[in-house]
């Protein structure tokens, strides 16, 4: 691709930022709290505005309900507004109640089953309050031991709450089914992979699609591949991108495995989903136990930037001439050159497009709205989980 059009596309870019991921974050063992986090929903905006002002690309919020809870939708809907920003997907939580130590949809108990769709469907009207298009879930259930409840009925349970809440949207409205292989459920999971979304989202019908977190998968795995097979079936709705070592890390992505990050790119570049129009939505889903959060929600919107400009450098009519004539190192050598080229020069070139500084990290430390936020917000909340 000319490098006038590389830089138009990637201007195009939207990668949406998580609500929180601005909260004080850690593991089981402990949460580490930080000056200047969040005291609500409205501050969490305020801090993905932020990062929007200095990346130029991510102009939308996701939300986690009851993590995120207000009294007036439509106010923290006005609140984003004036900051520049849009609501984005809405995550239901139904995972973080005792009531839900069996599961949620997929509990044998029928009143918790109905408690956990009675969630899903009231998110189903946020989303719509909050002016967003993408309702997004995950669900946590499974069980821990062989023999603890049937998979097979937990399947129909499962189905049935996705077509109530499938059938509660809005025509314009896409429902987005995240997978994950393990965790917290460690014998077997609901939803643990792309095949089983997809069943799922196929007999749900075409606003129902696949949601591909990267850290939800076995070491290994071959994600792009997973990517492409969904592309082929218009059925990727989505990303959460982080990037992970061992398990769900939730690390910034780009910063574990890079090159994975830029195969992923290419096969969207392949199929022309980069930009919004191509309708699968760019999320990350990362926590920052240690390190600052606006920084690093910066930091990670920029590497699926270069990641992204990686891929879109790749020459592809040189490509498809040395797969047609069977060149295998050339074909190869064509893709290590284009990850191998430095593209921060191009992306500083997109900022000033965007009328923004070349170097978001940098203004972003310049700008004092740490300080600020480090004196003016005295016992920010935990992100959900670490609470
Ligand atoms: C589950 C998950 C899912 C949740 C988020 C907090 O591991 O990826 O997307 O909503 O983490
Ligand atoms: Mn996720
Ligand atoms: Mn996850």
């Amino acid at each position: 691709m000319h490098t006038d059009q590389v830089r138009a596309t990637l201007a195009r870019q939207h990668i949406e930022t998580p609500s929180w991921a601005y909260g004080n974050s850690g593991t089981r063992f402990k949460v580490f709290a930080q000056q200047g986090i969040p005291r609500d929903a409205y501050e969490k905006v305020s801090d993905a505005a932020t990062v929007h002002r200095f990346t130029g690309v991510a102009p939308s919020v996701a939300l986690h309900v009851p993590w995120d809870l207000v009294d007036d939708w439509g106010k923290l809907r006005a609140h984003a507004e004036d900051e520049g920003v849009s609501l984005g997907a809405v995550n239901p939580n139904t995972f973080q109640e005792d009531e839900y130590r069996l599961g949620s949809v997929c509990n044998p108990d029928p009143a918790i089953r109905r408690k956990a769709l009675d969630h899903l469907l009231e998110c189903v009207e946020i989303t719509q309050q909050v002016g967003s298009k993408h309702l997004s879930l995950w669900f946590a259930d499974g069980t821990n031991y062989p023999g603890q409840d049937s998979i097979r009925e937990r399947q129909d349970r499962l189905s049935e709450a996705l077509a109530a809440t499938y059938a509660a949207m809005p025509e314009d409205m896409t429902m987005l089914v995240e997978y994950k292989f393990f965790e917290p459920a460690f014998y077997h999971t609901d939803l643990p992979d792309w095949g089983t979304s997809l069943l799922h989202c196929l007999h749900l019908g075409p606003q129902a699609k696949v949601l591909v977190d990267t850290g939800h998968h076995a070491p290994g795995t071959n994600i792009e591949m997973i990517v492409t097979t969904l592309l082929r079936e218009g059925r990727l709705g989505g990303f959460h991108f982080n990037s992970r070592f061992y398990a769900d890390d939730d690390l910034m992505v780009g910063s574990a495995d890079p090159f994975g990050l830029f195969r992923i790119m290419f096969e969207l570049v392949q199929s022309d989903a980069v930009t919004p129009d191509a309708g699968v939505a760019f999320m990350l889903d990362q926590c920052h136990n240690i390190e600052a959060k606006i920084p690093a929600q910066i930091r990670s919107v920029m590497n699926v930037q270069e990641a992204t400009a990686k891929a879109l450098l790749v020459d592809l009519d040189a490509l498809r001439e040395a797969r047609a004539s069977g060149d295998v190192l050339r074909a190869n050598g064509l893709l290590m050159d284009a990850y191998a080229t430095d593209v921060r020069p191009l992306l500083a070139q997109v900022r000033e497009d965007l009328g923004i500084d070349p170097d978001p990290l940098a203004a972003y430390a310049a700008s004092g709205y740490q300080q600020r936020i480090e004196s003016e917000r005295v016992g920010g909340a935990a992100a959900g989980w670490g609470a």
